[in-house]
């Protein structure tokens, strides 16, 4: 196999290629929520991860430069557990990665997808990321062989939740945790940035994906597998009763509403430890 051998001794600076499939998957992980757990013990735990959250595997290098977006606000715990389980998940799969923490400044009402542009945005210009994972920061991947690489098509990747019974909760169903290259992002116009509040931002995204000609890509079942870190109320993220009406429309303004239209400004850009911070100020509904 000749692309096989090309690949392997084009070493980029010196290092070889890692194997195809990396040797420290292990599969199902088991899930605990430690308690009194802190960023600087996470830190400790992974003496390989430098500043602004990233990461390259020591020894080879990485077939995959993958970015994980994770919108924020008011989760501090959950942000502590999925950082814990999510580095060591991530070297296990020897990728090149960054985590990135997009924080929604302000009380304003709540809007997943625009934050999500914004990490887009702002991660590209850090790095020629070949693949985003756009994740809440509630769902704790429980098997590593969930591949947070990017596929032919949009993958949808938390296709089996505890909290869904561990399937689909509908066949098109689109949240939780995805993963786009940035020609795909870009060809459906990134996400809407009108969905303030929860529910159906996620629906616009996979219609957005269908109207753009392409198919959904997602793991295999016994893969992609999330424990969701149960929460209360969250104050500033009420159902959006617009969303019905949006949705419907979705077909009529996919095309001027997202990565062509965003608009936003940049608090801060801070390369943490764990995670680059990204403070925003999104606006508010109307
Ligand atoms: C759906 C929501 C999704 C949510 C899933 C799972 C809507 C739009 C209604 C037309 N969609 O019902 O956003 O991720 O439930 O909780 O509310």
């Amino acid at each position: 196999n000749l692309s096989l051998i090309v690949k392997l001794a084009v070493p980029a600076d010196s290092l070889p290629y890692c194997p195809k499939r990396s040797p420290f998957i292990g599969g199902p992980i088991r899930v605990a929520l430690p308690e009194g757990l802190t960023l600087a013990d996470i830190s400790r735990k992974n003496p390989y991860v430098s500043r602004g959250g990233r990461y390259q595997p020591p020894d080879c290098e990485s077939n995959h430069k993958t970015a994980v977006i994770i919108p924020h606000r008011n989760r501090e715990q959950h942000l502590k557990y999925l950082l814990y389980y999510l580095h060591p998940f991530l070297q296990r799969q020897q990728l090149n990665y960054g985590i990135y923490i997009i924080h929604q400044a302000g009380n304003n009402t709540f809007n997943r997808a625009k934050l999500l542009n914004v990490g887009f945005k702002e991660a590209m210009k850090d790095e020629d990321w070949g693949c985003m994972f756009f994740h809440d920061v509630d769902l704790i991947p429980e098997d590593d062989r969930n591949l947070y690489s990017c596929e032919k098509y949009p993958k949808h990747a938390s296709i089996a939740m505890d909290k869904f019974g561990y399937k689909l909760p509908y066949k098109s169903y689109f949240g939780g945790v995805s993963a786009l290259t940035p020609n795909q992002y870009m060809k459906i116009n990134g996400f809407p940035n009108n969905y303030w509040g929860w529910g159906g931002e996620d629906d616009d995204i996979a219609v957005r994906v269908s109207l753009s000609g392409m198919l959904i890509s997602r793991p295999p079942v016994k893969f992609g597998r999330y424990r969701m870190i149960k929460h209360g109320h969250d104050e500033g993220n009420e159902q959006n009763p617009r969303r019905f009406n949006l949705l419907a429309k979705t077909r009529r303004t996919w095309k001027q509403d997202g990565m062509n239209s965003l608009q936003y400004t940049l608090i801060s850009k801070e390369f943490l430890l764990l995670y680059t911070n990204i403070t925003v100020d999104i606006g508010s509904d109307k």
